[in-house]
Formats: structure tokens, C-alpha cells, sequence
């Protein structure tokens, strides 16, 4: 076929939604000038608009399309261009200057999201740099972490999850703070969540905001204020209890520690007990509407508890998660179909026993950091505690070991990830980079971060080369395909490490193609023909019925135990127990978050913010696409009372701020959120004017950077205060 006919490439998006959407790229002259989506056999895996906007990312006049290095003060640009010779001799010649310097641990290694995929990923760099002498990182995962430490203590895993289109056998589907027509968390959620509804289950949302998913397909809407979860689904617990309604057999049979649990719950162990009263005071949920929906919960079967992975961002995430499982075992819920353990409603890419190693984890073969111990299952070492957390990160940098951190970091080597836009904090991390002797950026554009650093690489995106990608939610392979050759001298991540390495001296990193690595990874796997694969794009598994986590565990307790340590779902952990931390109990409990509307500190700043995930980007990517924008404005949700007090309008300019920043942001009077509460949606480019100000309104602007006592990001947990701009 010649260059001037079109071509239609399938491939699978990675942009790191939930999604791995089928693509079909038109190309025509080696350019895009189109991208389709599925039309093929149900279950069709259809893009959003992102994926189909593609094209405008990749030929997106911001593009990084050449290297280019610091010019000016830090964050502060100019940048200028150089060639690939020059940028990688630097990035070799000051890695080993700082190793030797200061020791291998004095170099930071911070990795992301950006694409999810098998081979061009950060496991690149972790090998890179284990081979070069190691390296520092920091843990936790900043989507869900909550969800991960309340799960391993629950179940003795993190993977919690069932396939999507078991939720059709749900006769009733609790959407606890989860959004899915929105975030996807898994190609088809909503298809799925439709055909539920048609045939008939009853839907209710429990969420600050009205969403998307709740408009389309929730018969009830029951607002709740940040960060109180915990205290709703312990209150309903108090009703089943009240009323008997718990499912005596399996909690005998599956659990242990319900009696501790009841004994907090009814108030035997504290004095207080955790009526709907109690709740609704903490909530703002009626205590009748609780009462109702414990009720429902307790006799509708099977039932899902959806429990979303935004309620976990918060102070004491980790609270909420152990609450939702909880009330599972108490209704009986887990390992059936139509049911969910109510571990995390989103798994990100590995929940389900796929037959092929999951990339983005370390393997032994990649090489063992020296400087941290390897302790991952193989898969997502970042979610095993090792050291210092993601969220103290700008604290570590700016006291190293005088503040009793574990090194005096010199370096930041930053692959897949915009940390100083997504991490809390901003201006703190900001401050941080700039103590910083070097800092080397891979990326796509010129985002916050890379701003930052003394060097960019301008690394491909998935269109510019090929890949694997799977399935969230929905079991498949995704063949990530390249459609098109690398714009400009943007360069692949495997060629960039080999090429790094070479200059490093390191002899072992090994010279398989691209083609040899993915062939590897395939024949390993349960997929049965590699070029059938990357011509199909996608290799779906056909299931005899639903995938149910645990299904195994109750269908055969005798034979197939739980993997904790009593073998049961401990809903009274002896490993919290030891750790003797009252903010880490060992049953699930209701802990008042700090930057609560009840703190002192709500006499300044009285609304509590939340940062949710809009359709228009994943994160800070697809931002400045004219095609998006026009969908969909960075604005912030306020409910008609808190705009009435406040003298705003729809369209206003106003600014949001606490002791820690401000932005300047258009306001939406809506009462698609309750007062009291606001939205920024995260993922705006961080852009400080003269005065400090965030005019970009990028919402970790105003976010505290701690983290709660199981790890999780507290990114809907923050007061702050609105005015008029
Ligand atoms: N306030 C607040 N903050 C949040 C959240 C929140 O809810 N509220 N959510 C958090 C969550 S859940 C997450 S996962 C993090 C995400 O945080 P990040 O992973 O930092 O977010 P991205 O914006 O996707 O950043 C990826 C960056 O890598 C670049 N990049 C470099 N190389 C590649 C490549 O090969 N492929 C691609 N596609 N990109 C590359 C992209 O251009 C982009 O700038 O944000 C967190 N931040
Ligand atoms: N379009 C798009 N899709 C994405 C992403 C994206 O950036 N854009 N990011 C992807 C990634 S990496 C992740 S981790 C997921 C994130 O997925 P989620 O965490 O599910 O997304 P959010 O929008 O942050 O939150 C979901 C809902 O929780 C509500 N909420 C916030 N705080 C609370 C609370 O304290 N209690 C309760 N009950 N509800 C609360 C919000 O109002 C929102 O409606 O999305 C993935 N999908
Ligand atoms: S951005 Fe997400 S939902 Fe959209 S096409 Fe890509 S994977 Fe699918
Ligand atoms: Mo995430």
C-alpha cells in the first residue's frame, strides 16, 4: 500500500483513565487525520473524547518536540533548545557527579501516570537507575492508597474487584462518591451501569456533588460533607445491628472481630453510641435517610456497595474503606454475583489474575534498587510503606537528614508524571525543586514540572509507538499500536534509558528491540498469536460468567482461605492492633479529619474543598487542546447559598485560598453541590503571577501535604475561604 492511501491503524489508548479504549487511527502521508473508536462485536470499547482528540495532542503547537535545557532561574524558563548529544551527556555527566558526590540515595527517582503501558514505562528508569547504584524514592499511591492499607488489612489483599459486568446482577448499586460516567474507572462502567438499570436495580448515589452518573442514572441522591463517610456507614451499621438485619451465618463463618466492631458501634466500647442521630450531625445526612438506607442495603440481594476511591482521599481514608467493607460481610455481600467486597470501586491496571506481569511494578530482572529494599508482590511497589511518604516529599527535600529524613536529596530524576501540579501542595514543592541541583524531565510538554528542570527530554506518546496495555474492569490485552513516527526528535523511553545507560557505563542493561521485549512479554502470557493480537489491536478473554472477587473463599472456606492471618476477612485486624495507634484502630471507626468544618481553623477558612477528576483531561493532560476546551471550563462548583453570602455570581472571578495559596477561578453557582462544600477540579496548570497567585487555578495550590496515618492523600480534605476576585 503507498504512503498517500489512508491506513487505519487500530490501537488501545493509555492515557491512564481507566479506560485502554479501542482507537482506529486514519493516517494518511505517515499524519493522522482522524480517529475512530470501536464499531465492532459487544462489548464495544468505545473512546472517549479524549481519545478521539487525540491527534490535536500529538500535533499540539505546545508539544515538546526538542530538548531543551534551563536558561533562566528555576521555574522561571527561559528554555533553550539543544541537541539529543548534549542533553543526554549532561543527564549521565550530572547523575554520576551527584552519585559520587553524595551517594546513589542523594538522587530522587519520582514516577507517574501519564501511560499506563507494559514497556515505555517507568520500569525503564527503575532499572536504569538500580544498575547505575540506586536510588531514592517514596511511597504511596496517590489514587487510592486509603483503599490499598484498609484492603490488606481486610483481606489480606489489594485486589478487591470484580469484572463490570457482574454489576448487571446487582439488584441494588450504592455509588458511594463514584463517578464513573465521568472518570470511566474502566471502559464501559456505564454500559454496564445501564443495563443494570434496565433491569431494574435501584441506584443511589452518596456523594457532596450531583454528577454525571447520578443525573443519568441514580433514582436518589444523598449529599454528605467530605471526609465523613466513615460516620454514615458506621451509623447504618448501628441500624442493621438495631434491627437484626445482619447476616449472622456469614460473618460467622467468613469473619472475625464483628463482636469488637459491634462493641464500638453500639457504644459499649466508648460510651457514644454511633446511632443515625450521631451521624447526621457529622454527615448532614438525615438520619432517617441513613436509617433507609441500611435498611435497603441490609435486604435488597444481592447488593454492590460501590465504594468509590475519592472518599479515601482524605485525613483518615483508610476509615472509610474498612467501614465499607465492613457493612459487605455484615449484608453478606462478598464473593457473590451482584455483590462487591467494597474494597475500591477502580483497581487501576491490575485486578484481575491477567496471565502476563503487570509493568509497572519492579521485577527481580530489572534489577534491585540498592538503596531500598525490593518489597513489592512484583507488581506496585509504591503502595508497600518504604520509607518517606509521596506527600512529605517537599519537606524531605527542603531539610534532608538535619530534619531526620534519610538523605540530603540533590537530584530528581522525573519520568511519566507532573508532581509539582499533581502532588500537594504546589508553592511547598515549588519552593522545594528550587533547592534542587538538578532536576531532568521526561515529557510531552512543558508542564509545571518541567519547568523546573535543567533539562527536558521530549519523549513519544503511545501513538508514536507500540505497546500493551490491559483491561480495567472489562478483561482484555490492549495492543497499543504505533500509527505514526515520532514528531519532530521526540524519542521513545527504551531508547533514551539504553542510551543513558550507555553513557553511564552501565554494560548489562540489556539490547532487545522494542519488537523482542513485546514478542517476550506475549509469549509469556495466555495470549495465543502475537501478530493476530497487534493486527486486532485487542485480545479480549472470553469468561464463562462475571469474575467475583473471593468467590473462591466462599464457595469453598474450607479448601481456599482468605490471605490474612487468621485465614477469615478481619474485620478486627490484630496487625492495626499491634501497631497500638489510636488513629489506626483495629475495627473501622469514624475519626474526625484535622481541616474538619468543625476545626478551629473553619473559622477562616469555612468551605471544605474537594478536587474531583472532570472528562475533559486525565489530570494536567489534554489541557490545552482547543477541541476540549471548548467542551468544558475550569471553573469551581458553589452551592447558591455559600455564592449568595459571598455577593458571587456564575462567572465571577473569585479567589480560593488558605494559609498555603491562592487561586483565581471562575465560579458556577450551582446546587449540584451541597453548601458548605466547593469543587476545584484537579489538574489545572499550576500558572503564579507576580503576586503568587495561581491564576491557572491548579488545586493543589491550596492541599496540605500530609498524608493519613495508612498513606492516603489527603487531596479532599483542605478548608478554604471564596471572594470576589
Ligand atoms: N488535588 C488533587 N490532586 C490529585 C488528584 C486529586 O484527586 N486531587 N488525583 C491524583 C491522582 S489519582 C493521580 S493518579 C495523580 C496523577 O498525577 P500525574 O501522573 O503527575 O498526572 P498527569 O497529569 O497524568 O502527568 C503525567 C505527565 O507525564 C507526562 N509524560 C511524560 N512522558 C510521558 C509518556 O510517555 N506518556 C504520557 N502520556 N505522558 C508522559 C505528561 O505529559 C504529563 O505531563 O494526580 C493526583 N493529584
Ligand atoms: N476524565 C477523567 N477520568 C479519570 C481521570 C481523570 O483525570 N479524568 N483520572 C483517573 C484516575 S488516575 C483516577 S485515580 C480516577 C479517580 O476517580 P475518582 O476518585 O472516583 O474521581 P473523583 O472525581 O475525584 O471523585 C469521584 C466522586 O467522589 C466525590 N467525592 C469527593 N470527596 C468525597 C467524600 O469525601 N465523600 C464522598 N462520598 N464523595 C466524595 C466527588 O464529588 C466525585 O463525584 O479517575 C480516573 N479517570
Ligand atoms: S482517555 Fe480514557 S476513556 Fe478516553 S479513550 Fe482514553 S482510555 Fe478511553
Ligand atoms: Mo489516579
Amino acid at each position: 500500500m503507498s504512503e498517500s492511501e489512508e491506513k487505519i491503524i487500530p490501537t488501545t489508548c493509555a492515557s491512564h483513565c481507566g479506560g485502554a479504549c479501542v482507537l482506529k487511527v486514519h493516517v494518511k502521508n505517515g499524519v493522522i487525520t482522524a480517529i475512530e473508536t470501536d464499531d465492532g462485536e459487544e462489548p464495544q470499547m468505545r473512546a472517549c473524547l479524549k481519545g478521539r482528540a487525540y491527534r490535536q495532542r500529538i500535533y499540539a503547537p505546545d508539544r515538546l518536540r526538542f530538548p531543551v535545557k534551563r536558561a533562566g532561574p528555576r521555574g522561571e524558563g527561559p528554555f533553550e533548545r539543544i541537541t539529543w548529544d548534549e542533553a543526554l551527556d549532561t543527564v549521565a555527566r550530572e547523575l554520576i557527579r551527584i552519585r559520587d558526590n553524595y551517594g546513589p540515595e542523594s538522587i530522587l527517582y519520582i514516577r507517574g501516570a501519564g501511560d499506563i503501558c507494559q514497556l515505555h514505562n517507568t520500569r525503564l528508569f527503575h532499572k536504569l537507575l538500580s544498575l547505575a547504584g540506586g536510588y531514592t524514592s517514596v511511597w504511596g499511591g496517590a489514587s487510592f492508597q486509603g483503599g490499598v492499607t484498609a484492603a490488606q488489612a481486610t483481606y489480606g489483599t489489594w485486589r478487591t474487584g470484580n469484572s463490570r459486568d457482574d454489576l448487571v446482577n446487582s439488584r441494588l448499586i450504592l455509588l458511594w462518591g463514584w463517578n464513573p460516567a465521568t472518570t470511566i474507572t474502566g471502559t464501559n462502567t456505564s454500559w454496564y451501569l445501564a443495563q443494570a438499570r434496565e433491569r431494574g436495580a435501584r441506584i443511589i448515589s452518596i456523594d457532596p456533588r450531583h454528577t454525571r452518573t447520578t443525573a443519568v442514572f441514580a433514582d436518589e441522591w444523598i449529599p454528605l460533607y467530605p471526609g465523613a463517610d466513615a460516620a454514615a456507614l458506621i451509623a447504618m451499621a448501628y441500624c442493621i445491628i438495631e434491627e437484626g438485619l445482619q447476616d449472622k451465618a456469614f460473618l460467622d463463618k467468613y469473619t472475625t472481630g464483628f463482636e469488637q466492631f459491634k462493641a464500638y458501634v453500639t457504644g459499649v466500647e466508648d460510651g457514644v453510641p454511633k446511632t443515625p442521630a450521631w451521624a447526621e450531625a457529622i454527615t448532614g445526612m438525615p438520619a432517617a435517610a441513613i436509617r433507609r438506607l441500611a435498611r435497603e442495603y441490609a435486604t435488597i440481594k444481592p447488593a454492590a456497595l460501590m465504594a468509590g476511591i475519592a472518599p479515601g482521599r482524605t485525613a483518615f481514608g483508610e476509615q472509610y474503606h474498612r467501614a465499607a467493607s465492613t457493612l459487605a460481610a455484615m449484608t453478606g455481600n462478598i464473593g457473590v454475583h451482584g455483590g462487591d467486597a467494597a474494597g475500591r470501586s477502580w483497581e487501576s491496571g491490575s485486578w484481575f489474575p491477567y496471565k502476563m506481569r503487570y509493568g509497572l511494578g519492579q521485577r527481580p530482572e530489572d534489577g534491585i534498587n540498592p538503596v531500598t529494599r525490593l518489597v513489592s508482590d512484583g507488581r506496585h511497589q509504591g503502595y508497600v510503606p518504604v520509607g518517606v511518604h509521596q506527600t512529605h516529599l517537599p519537606d524531605f527535600i527542603l531539610k534532608g537528614k538535619a530534619g531526620g529524613y534519610p538523605a540530603d536529596l540533590k537530584a530528581a530524576f522525573i519520568h511519566n508524571r507532573n508532581h509539582l501540579n499533581q502532588y500537594p501542595n504546589t508553592n511547598k514543592i515549588a519552593e522545594a525543586f528550587k533547592k534542587l541541583d538538578f532536576i531532568v524531565v521526561f515529557e510531552q510538554f512543558l508542564s509545571a514540572t518541567a519547568r523546573y528542570a535543567d533539562i527536558v527530554l521530549p519523549t513519544t506518546t503511545f501513538l508514536e509507538r507500540n505497546d500493551i496495555d490491559f483491561g480495567v474492569g472489562t478483561p482484555f490485552y490492549g495492543y497499543v499500536n504505533k500509527a505514526v513516527e515520532p514528531v519532530d526528535e521526540c524519542r521513545q523511553p527504551l531508547d533514551i534509558a539504553r542510551d543513558l545507560a550507555r553513557r553511564m557505563g552501565i554494560e548489562n542493561f540489556g539490547d532487545e528491540t522494542e519488537d523482542e521485549l513485546l514478542r517476550k512479554e506475549v509469549a509469556e502470557s495466555d495470549i495465543p498469536d502475537y501478530e493476530a493480537f497487534r493486527k486486532q489491536g485487542v485480545h479480549k478473554l472470553k469468561l464463562s460468567e462475571p469474575f467475583v472477587s473471593f468467590k473462591e473463599q466462599i464457595d469453598q472456606p474450607d479448601k481456599i482461605r482468605f490471605p490474612t492471618p487468621s485465614g477469615k476477612i478481619e474485620l478486627y485486624s490484630k496487625q492495626w492492633a499491634a501497631a497500638n495507634d489510636p488513629l489506626l484502630p483495629p475495627v473501622a471507626k469514624y475519626i474526625e479529619t484535622w481541616e474538619s468544618r468543625n476545626d478551629v481553623l473553619a473559622r477562616k477558612y469555612p468551605l471544605q474543598l474537594i478536587t474531583t477528576h472532570v472528562e475533559r483531561r486525565t489530570h494536567t493532560q489534554f489541557e490545552t487542546l482547543p477541541w476540549l476546551r471548548e467542551l468544558q471550563r475550569q471553573e469551581m462548583l458553589l452551592n447558591s447559598a455559600d455564592a449568595r453570602s459571598r455577593n458571587v455570581e456564575t462567572g465571577d472571578m473569585v479567589r480560593v485560598f488558605n494559609d498555603r495559596g491562592e487561586i483565581i477561578i471562575r465560579a458556577r453557582v450551582t446546587e449540584r453541590i451541597m453548601p458548605g462544600v466547593v469543587d476545584v477540579p484537579q489538574g489545572a496548570w499550576y500558572r503564579p503571577d507576580s503576586r503568587g497567585r495561581d491564576v491557572g487555578a491548579n488545586a493543589n495550590t491550596l492541599t496540605r501535604d500530609e498524608c493519613s496515618p495508612g498513606g492516603a492523600f489527603p487531596y479532599n480534605t483542605c478548608l478554604v475561604q471564596v471572594e470576589k476576585a
